[in-house]
């Protein structure tokens, strides 16, 4: 089954955003598998955002990512990917559509509340970066397929 990896960035947390934005994921029937709370290290800020590297927002956003925790997670299901891209909305949140996460709570680019794995292999290469393989759940949910 498809999976993405998402986390919800410092200003999610300090705006004590992290309950409405879960909410959204959940009452879009998407499946969280994994889902923690973790302030992330300056190689694994490196490491996610490397195709970045040297552009003039780079040492800024990485400064931004580790100034506070983030909460970190997985979730599963059919096109899971695009439809977690679709629920955050786009980069920027002047361009995101209004009913979007971005779109929605955002003000600024760096501070766009969310980051969502924009393919399988970035979900891939992303998720190995914060968690263990044993940190996912298998699970149903009630009413799974039937949204
Ligand atoms: P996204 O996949 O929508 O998170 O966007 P990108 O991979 O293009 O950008 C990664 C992060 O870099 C964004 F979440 C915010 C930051 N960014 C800036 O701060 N300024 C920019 O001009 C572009 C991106």
């Amino acid at each position: 089954m498809e999976k993405t990896f998402a986390y919800l960035k410092p200003n999610t947390i300090q705006r004590g955003l992290v309950g409405e934005i879960i909410r959204r994921i959940e009452e879009k029937g998407l499946k969280i598998v994994a889902l923690k709370m973790l302030t992330i290290s300056e190689s694994m800020a490196r490491d996610l955002y490397r195709e970045h590297a040297g552009k003039d927002f780079y040492e800024p956003l990485l400064a931004f990512i580790q100034s506070g925790p983030v909460v970190a997670m997985v979730l599963e299901g059919e096109n899971v990917v695009q439809r977690l891209r679709n629920l955050v909305g786009k980069t920027d949140p002047l361009e995101a559509a209004p009913g979007s996460i971005r779109g929605r709570f955002g003000v600024s680019i760096r501070k766009n509340l969310i980051h969502a794995s924009d393919s399988i292999e970035s979900s891939n290469r992303e998720t190995n970066i914060f968690f263990e393989e044993s940190e996912m759940n298998d699970y149903s949910l009630m009413n799974e397929g039937q949204f």
